[in-house]
């Protein structure tokens, strides 16, 4: 590949020294207030600097709606390029060292050069993702009515088979996890017998556990509806762990946040999987109506607030199982994909570390005495603090941004991608469509 153009630790260096002086300000202020509740503002920078989010190749291309996909200059093209453009958000949000893989669109001509050219970049792969929701040119068999439940045997194998071929590339490239989401259900009634399209499933996915390496970890994603408008065959997190719990050890419940009706309470669903020792992790997002694929944080960030106050609550509680992968699953169809991922990776470790500022002893008390305004106020106090200073600090101390989006933006980057990466005529488009 030729040289091509990267945003300059100098750079971002230099951009930092314009921010410096009122950051000081920010933080000590906040040092100080901190401090009257005896919380030490440096374990919450600590804190900041420990959080990992990954993030999903397809993000880093545009999305779009089953209506229209605007393209934008300078997106991805391929695998090699995404990756470019996840170690830019790496490098200048610094919480972010990690890719998610989805196969066919990023299966690689040869894993072991694609580990070595994301090593070089201090990145590495997240969990692999299938696809069984879609045909691919030349594949034998549809998915029209459905992959690993669909009735006929063959396409069951196939979808199978493609699972299996996931965790093969996810083993060459050092990945640990293989996620399954599928779209299979039924858009009328009577159209699927919803009982027997689970014992398929189950079926189907005991064949994929079996291939599973023993340091791996199979997560299963739920979603209550699209593209099956009627009846989705795992379509909430109780049919999901039911699955987990039959599939064994390895099977863990993915929370995808868009994958719920508006209004249902994520975050109870997230306490009772961390109580089960079935929690895998998370597809982080927004929504306002269904699966939107909004930037995380954009429209309920108390919730989000409310998601982490249970995550950090089972950290702290060192709870058995509870090893939570964290990735950002988005689809950005107004925005420039680079921008929303450092925003949304910012707004995860925002919430992570506001929930370290809850005051669990005064939550515990108010909760034990029956004082609901106690405990919520706790809450909201921990809620209501800005801690964007904290995030600020500790992406600096890291090597990174002060301010990601403006870096980004006088850096040029977009313009000069859109300069190296001329559209290729008859490429399917990079991100989710
Ligand atoms: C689905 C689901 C999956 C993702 C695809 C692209 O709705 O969220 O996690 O792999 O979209
Ligand atoms: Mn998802
Ligand atoms: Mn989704």
């Amino acid at each position: 590949m030729n040289a091509s153009f990267g945003i300059e630790d100098e750079f971002i260096a230099e951009q930092n020294q314009k921010a410096k002086p009122w950051l000081a300000e920010d933080f000590d202020h906040l040092a100080k207030k901190l401090q009257r509740d005896n919380v030490d503002i440096e374990d919450l920078v600590a804190k900041a600097n420990s959080f990992r989010v990954a993030i999903p190749s397809w993000g880093v291309g545009t999305g779009g709606t089953r209506f229209a996909r605007f393209p934008a200059a300078g997106e991805p093209r391929d695998i090699y390029e995404k990756l470019e453009d996840c170690a830019t958000i790496f490098k200048l949000v610094r919480s972010t060292p990690a890719v998610s893989l989805h196969i066919p669109w990023d299966k690689p001509d040869d894993a072991g050069d694609l580990r070595e050219f994301a090593r070089q970049r201090g990145l590495h792969f997240d969990a692999m993702n299938s696809n069984t929701f879609q045909d691919q040119p030349g594949q034998k068999h549809s998915y029209k009515f459905g992959s690993l439940t669909h009735p006929e045997r063959l396409v069951r194998e196939q979808a199978i088979e493609h699972n299996i071929e996931c965790i093969e590339i996810g083993k060459a490239l050092g990945s640990k996890a293989h996620t399954v989401w599928i779209g299979d259900g039924g858009n009328f009634p009577g159209q699927q017998h919803i009982r027997r399209a689970l014992e398929r499933y189950l079926e189907s996915m005991r064949e994929i556990y079996a291939a599973l390496p023993d340091d791996w970890r199979v997560f299963i994603e739920h979603k209550f509806y699209e593209p099956a408008f009627y009846s989705t065959v795992i379509n909430d997190w109780g049919t999901s762990y039911y699955c987990a719990r039959e599939l064994g050890s390895k099977a863990f419940c993915l929370v995808d946040l868009g994958h719920h009706a508006p209004n249902v309470n994520i975050e109870m669903i997230v306490a009772r999987l961390i109580q089960f020792g079935k929690l895998a992790g998370f597809h982080f997002n927004d929504s306002k109506y269904g699966d939107d694929d909004l930037d995380s944080g954009s429209v309920k960030p108390f919730q989000l607030f409310l998601i982490f106050n249970e995550l950090v609550d089972a950290e702290l509680k060192q709870e058995p199982y509870f090893n939570p992968a964290y990735m950002l699953d988005q689809s950005h169809n107004v925005t420039d994909p680079i921008e929303s991922l450092m925003m949304s990776a910012a707004e995860l470790v925002r919430a992570y570390v506001q929930a370290h500022l809850v005051d669990r002893q005064e939550l515990s008390d108010a909760q034990e005495k029956c004082d609901p305004l106690r405990a919520l106020a706790t809450l909201k106090q921990a809620f209501t603090t800005d801690v964007a200073p904290i995030l600020a600090v500790a992406r600096a101390r890291a090597g990174g941004a002060i301010d990601p989006i403006n870096t980004f933006r006088a850096s040029g980057y977009r313009q000069r991608k859109a300069e190296e990466r001329p559209v290729r005529r008859g490429t399917a488009a990079s991100g989710i469509v």
